[in-house]
């Protein structure tokens, strides 16, 4: 696609935006930079995109006399498709195109798109370790935070790209077309973006629409509205199940994750071999193994690279066993919600460090979440009185407070019996002694690698 001289509008100045530019004026087009609301200077986004000079910034409301000539406009993912600046590019016949469909039109590889309301960083990161470990040219992708535009210019035909796609990013793809696909599951979000829980199923859809049936879709059977899916879409639908036996497809036979095909069984994962806590994690195991295996790796590499996987930093990641204690970190739980399903992931009695800094959450839900599991509770931090005053209320009396994490991390070895968890899931944020949750979930992992 040749883009000299052609002008293009990108809106939004953040990383998809800036990437995006980048990419265009590396391409020799001109590009307008706009942004509604960004608190950046011109200057500041002139030299963001190298102070190009094929490049226009705009800040504030569109000037629609720009409006001639433009050849199509890249929106960022944060701003709605129907945003009011939008309309003069439909009246002018703009098209409006996602940051993703520009990346895909300006690059080969081959690629794995993965979207779902929950999983999609798991398995996008699972997937992209299995690939790794398969090819040397691998690009990870996409909403997980690394704009597919960044690394447009360096991915080659024979690269792969595992792509983490959201709903937002999904709403303006026109030719994106990767080789398999998957929709983890939908269950209600962005309600306040796509109006209804329809809308937003269907823009998940979207991330098959131009597949055809030699490629490949997969779908979670065990999800109402994903296994609906597999009769609506134009790929070859391959369904994963953790509940019910499949005839084809991904599902566990005898405690090992195997691939149906053909008539054919593959063994490919014990699931004693899945590192990663939760009947969750099993199902985003499930649409890697599905995701790897029809992108043509064979089942050793798949094998290895599952066993090999840690998970997510800082997402109930297992750190290290010690005295027959398991430890994990899980400092990306900076809310209860979050530190509800870390404890609920949890298989042997744990041990758990909780408390941070005070977002005026309550703590009750928590609590109760803990059932006979949670043998002892460590407190640090600004909430440690306030939780500690929840968990007697609710009859939990088995805690004690620590000075800091350190001392924290040595108070858990003392607690923990041989064959306990001891987990770090705070349910608050890390900023009263932290940075962020990401140094708090770092020192952590250095105490325990520590005793
Ligand atoms: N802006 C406008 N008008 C608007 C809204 C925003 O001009 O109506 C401008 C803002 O002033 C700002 C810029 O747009 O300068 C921000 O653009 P953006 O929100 O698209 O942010 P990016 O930095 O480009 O990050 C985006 C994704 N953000 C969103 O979808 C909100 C990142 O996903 C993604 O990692 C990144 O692209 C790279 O692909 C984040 C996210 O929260 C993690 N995603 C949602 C989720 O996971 O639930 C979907």
């Amino acid at each position: 696609m040749d883009l000299t001289n052609k002008t293009v509008v990108v809106a939004g100045a953040g990383k998809s935006g800036i990437n995006a530019s980048k990419l265009l004026l590396s391409r020799n087009a001109k590009v307008i930079l706009f942004d509604e609301k960004t608190k950046a200077t011109k200057e500041e986004l002139h030299a963001k995109i190298d102070n190009h000079e094929n490049a226009t910034i705009m800040i504030g409301a569109l000037d629609e006399s720009v409006l001639t000539d433009v050849a199509f406009m890249v929106i960022s993912p944060g701003i709605p498709v129907d945003a009011a600046f939008t309309n003069a590019f439909r009246e002018k016949n703009i098209p409006i195109w996602s940051e993703i469909e520009l990346a895909y039109r300006l690059s080969g590889g081959e690629i794995a798109a993965i979207t779902g309301t929950n999983g999609k960083t798991t398995t996008t990161t699972l997937v992209g370790e299995i690939m790794k470990a398969w090819k040397d040219s691998v690009f990870v992708v996409g909403n997980i935070g690394i704009p597919y535009t960044e690394v447009t210019n360096d991915i080659k035909d024979d690269s792969i790209v595992v792509a983490e796609i959201s709903s937002f990013q999904l709403e303006t793809i026109h030719e994106f077309a990767p080789k398999v696909s998957a929709v983890l599951n939908v269950t209600p979000d962005h309600l306040d973006r796509h109006y209804t829980f329809e809308n937003y199923a269907d823009t998940k859809m979207k991330i098959t629409m131009n597949q055809t049936k030699s490629e490949t879709c997969i779908l979670n059977y065990d999800d109402p509205v994903t296994r609906k899916m597999g009769e609506q879409i134009p790929a070859k639908p391959v369904y994963f199940s953790r509940k019910e036996m499949l005839d084809e497809g991904v599902c566990i036979v005898d405690d090992t994750i195997v691939v149906k095909e053909q008539s054919s069984e593959i063994a490919v994962l014990k699931l004693a071999d899945v590192k990663l806590l939760g009947a969750h994690n099993v199902e985003n195991y499930m649409a890697a193994i599905g995701i790897a295996y029809y992108m043509g790796v064979p089942v050793s590499i798949i094998e290895n690279a599952c066993k090999a996987f840690g998970g997510v930093e800082h997402r109930i990641e297992y750190v290290r066993t010690v005295n027959g204690v398991d430890y994990y970190n899980d400092s990306k739980g900076t809310n209860p919600d979050a530190a509800i399903k870390a404890v609920e992931a949890m298989v042997k009695p744990t041990v758990l460090i909780g408390g941070g800094y005070d977002k005026q959450s309550t703590y009750d839900e928590w609590i109760e979440a803990f059932g006979d599991k949670v043998r002892a509770l460590v407190l640090i931090g600004a909430t440690a009185e306030k939780i500690a005053m929840t968990a007697k209320t609710h009859g939990f009396t088995n805690y004690v407070f620590a000075d800091d994490l350190e001392a924290a991390v040595k108070k858990c070895a003392e607690l923990a019996c041989d064959g306990d968890a001891v987990l770090l899931s705070p349910a608050c944020a890390s900023w009263d002694m932290f940075k962020s949750y990401e140094q708090r979930g770092e020192l952590f992992k250095s105490y325990v690698n520590a005793l």
